[in-house]
């Protein structure tokens, strides 16, 4: 065997064992990366070696020609359904047909245990398939179609690389078919449809219409972009292998083969236990990372199975046990729209009633206009309502036959339904070439800021939230009689409350106000981040937040600055910096701030550490707002963290610039500030940076500057002085990173009461530990007013 042909059988052999490792056995062994450099040495290998190319490399996933239709396949043995139930009762009537069939005596007999041993597993909601494997090779996948005859999918099951295209082990049967169900998880339909509306391609329902969607793809590349999964349930056509006794043992046995099997596989000892199975994945249900439509119950024992047969197209050994539908049809009675805090006017489906998995559901959200067009919807239409998981109930698709001869369209009102001020469309932002051209955006909004009765109460229930400035005894209800009595038309009015004033309100006795108005009071000293994020600007979270207050330090500061200023901020992009600009040149905004600040409000500037820390990121932020091709946010940060200057970047020779960067990425640095387009470009966004101040000689420098810089702490236990985000907000204003769990490089765990496991794996790796005082005592020893 040449070299080559060695190399290639070890590096597939490897790739299939990672592989396998990560999908079967949910066991992550490698780094993506280091799986991408095995997968591109093979790649090469192959690419110099094309006879010893075979259909069964992992390098043949990557979807082959597109087919002008599907080829019908027949099955060798049908492909059944399976019978539905909703109820308990219809389930323990199965199980009495069972019993009686296999001649055991009725389980009631028995106590809460019949004498049948199920199998239980959660039947996935996506689309059948069979795969067939002749001597351990994939050779053919179709779908159930119509139970007898399907189509033939095989280019695109290809692609679906949790699917074997070899099985593993060497004791595989001759003919091996393998039935189960290519899914969607959760994750991967919700990133699908995001790309999909980016790209203005077709929004998917659900998971399940998104994976019968991606099967049944002409184009096998399409499919292989697809985040599909799969789950074996079952064996059809064997040749070459006595099935083991239980079932159980057969998906065991597929598993050692390389397929994945329910991580939920259960055996149950009698029915009651199969319908505790039902009521604990039931609870779970919303918790699970994909979705179920039920549970599937099968008589374990595979002679039991085959003495029990089959009737219609159904067999009598299995049962499916639903949970109820997430989806129902129901009628669009009309459309309201809602102001929410920052104006945004949003459609709201008002429907006919209808029962979706056990609850009323009376309204649903539609997002924008732009989704309302997407749809199509009009009112008087029957449309499909999900209600997944703790999600909204959404309207995810018109029945376009059934809609009626009166059915009206949806418009947006010229005014606000709250407060009749003006609504207009808001505006999308692009940036090309250093010019920002101006297009439509999907979102309305009403003019009224706190002048709107809808606004304001929102703007009030954000500010004193505990996130924001955290002013426990205000509920939304109190914001509401507050707002509607007149005592508050801005969130500065809440620092001039007086005892009389709020005495006598619906719920506040004496001592509930002399609560409140201390809350109040004990809010007026807040980090930078909090007032920044308390304020409530459109589309600034709290890592916006946070970002503002560390890169500039002072309310000022960003108050002053300039849209183009703040697109060089890490995750600022040019819609935030328009929003952030608009909100302070404002003079209402502008008024509401002085008035606080009037009241006495000290916000915590970030000060003198905060503005070097600015320059820490803002030429990590500067070389990433660039776009320089193959260079990300964290490439960025590299070359600003080597050369410490912008100059020294764009002159930075090719041994230098391979010091930070892969070849790759250095190539194309290098590649983009040959142009003297980009380095003008480049420069002036330095200069306006430098004009408002901003500056940065050795980025190392800088970032050192903060105290706990580099530093990782963990809180753990009761946080009793503090609250456990304002005692992050403290951390974080030192430079640390606070995380969730303890490892050898954690510099410092800080355990309040009831502390636990983070305690004792902090003792035993020897990582220091701070009680809460002397946390305290800490941060006034760094300068943070406690
Ligand atoms: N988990 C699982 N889903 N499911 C679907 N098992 C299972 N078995 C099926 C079907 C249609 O059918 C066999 C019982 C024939």
């Amino acid at each position: 065997m040449t070299a080559a042909k060695t190399r290639i059988l070890e590096l597939r052999a490897e790739l299939d064992q990672h592989n396998y490792n990560y999908y079967v056995m949910d066991e992550p062994s490698i780094p993506d990366a280091e799986y991408d450099r095995l997968f591109n040495e093979l790649k090469t290998l192959e690419a110099e070696n094309p006879d010893l190319i075979t259909a069964d490399s992992p390098t043949q996933r990557v979807g082959g020609a597109p087919s002008l239709s599907f080829t019908q396949v027949a099955h060798a043995i049908p492909m059944l359904s399976i019978q539905s139930v909703f109820s308990e009762d219809d389930v323990r009537d199965f199980d009495k047909r069972v019993a009686k069939a296999l001649n055991l005596p009725p389980s009631d007999l028995f106590g809460d245990g019949s004498l049948v041993e199920y199998s239980c597993e959660p039947k996935m909601d996506g689309l059948a398939v069979s795969l067939i494997y002749t001597n351990g090779v994939f050779e053919r996948a179709a779908t159930r179609g119509d139970g007898t005859t399907g189509e033939d999918i095989t280019a695109n099951i290809r692609t679906v690389r949790c699917i074997p295209l070899r099985l593993k082990g060497s004791d595989w049967p001759q003919v091996l078919e393998v039935r189960g169900e290519v899914f969607m998880s959760i994750a991967g339909f919700e990133r699908l449809n995001a790309l999909q509306l980016e790209a203005g391609g077709k929004i998917f329902a659900n998971p399940r219409n998104a994976a019968a969607g991606s099967v049944r793809q002409l184009d096998p590349r399409v499919t292989a972009r697809r985040p599909l999964d799969f789950c074996a349930y079952g064996v059809g056509d064997v040749r070459g292998w006595e099935l083991p006794d239980k079932y159980s043992s057969v998906l065991k046995q597929l598993k050692k083969w390389g397929f994945p099997i329910s991580r939920e596989l259960k055996v149950a000892d009698g029915i009651e236990q199969c319908l505790q199975y039902h009521r604990d994945i039931g609870e779970r249900r919303n918790k699970l990372s994909f979705e179920i439509d039920g549970v599937v119950f099968k008589v374990n024992s595979i002679a039991d199975q085959e003495e029990l047969g089959f009737r219609a197209r159904e067999p009598r050994w299995a049962i499916a046990h639903k949970f109820p539908a997430m989806e129902e049809l129901t009628e669009l009675l009309d459309v309201e729209f809602q102001v929410g805090r920052t104006g945004a006017v949003t459609p709201v489906a008002r429907l006919k009633p209808v029962k979706v998995a056990g609850v009323t559901v009376a309204s649903a959200t539609l997002h924008n206009m732009d989704e309302v067009a997407r749809l199509g919807l009009m009112i008087g239409d029957t449309v499909i309502i999900r209600r997944a998981g703790d999600v909204i109930p959404q309207v995810v698709q018109v029945i376009t036959e059934r809609r009626p001869d009166d059915a009206r369209p949806v418009a947006i009102p010229e005014s606000c339904p709250v407060c009749g001020s003006h609504v207009e469309r808001t505006q999308l932002v692009k940036r090309s070439k250093g010019k920002e051209t101006f297009s439509e955006g999907a979102v309305y909004r009403c003019v009224g800021r706190l002048a709107c009765g809808a606004q304001l109460k929102q703007a009030i229930i954000h500010f004193v939230s505990r996130r924001a400035m955290d002013i426990e005894g205000l509920g939304d209800k109190s914001v509401e009689q507050l707002v509607d009595e007149g005592l508050v038309s801005s969130p500065a009015d809440l620092y001039a409350l007086k005892f009389d004033d709020i005495v006598d309100l619906e719920g506040f006795a004496e001592v509930s106000s002399n609560k409140l108005l201390k809350a109040i009071e004990d809010s007026k000293q807040p980090s930078l981040a909090r007032f920044i994020y308390a304020l409530g600007i459109p589309d600034v979270g709290e890592e916006t937040a946070k970002v503002l207050a560390r890169s500039l330090g002072s309310l000022e500061r960003v108050q002053q600055a300039l849209p183009h200023v703040l697109t060089y901020l890490p995750d600022v992009g040019l819609e935030v910096a328009h929003e952030i600009h608009s909100f302070f040149e404002d003079a209402h905004n502008q008024q509401v701030i002085s008035e606080l600040l009037g009241h006495g409000l000290q916000i915590q500037d970030q000060g003198e550490l905060g503005a070097e820390f600015a320059a820490s990121t803002t030429l990590g932020g500067l070389l990433d707002k660039l776009h320089i091709p193959f260079v990300g946010p964290g490439g960025a940060q590299k070359l600003a963290d080597r050369f410490g200057s912008l100059e020294a970047v764009m002159n930075a020779d090719w041994l230098d610039m391979r010091q930070a960067l892969p070849e790759k990425q250095a190539n194309s640095v290098r590649g983009f500030f040959a142009s003297p387009e980009h380095r003008q470009l480049a420069e002036q966004a330095e200069q306006q940076l430098r004009d408002f101040g901003m500056h940065w000689q050795s980025e190392k420098k800088v970032v050192e500057g903060l105290p706990l810089s580099g530093e990782t702490w963990v809180l753990t236990g009761k946080v009793e002085l503090m609250s456990r985000d304002v005692a992050k907000d403290h951390l974080e204003s030192l430079g640390a990173k606070v995380a969730g769990s303890v490892s050898a490089k954690t510099h410092c765990v800080v355990a309040g009461p009831g502390a636990g496991s983070k305690l004792t794996k902090a003792n035993e790796l020897g990582v220091k530990v701070m009680d809460e005082e002397a946390f305290i005592a800490f941060l006034k020893t760094h300068g943070v007013a406690v």
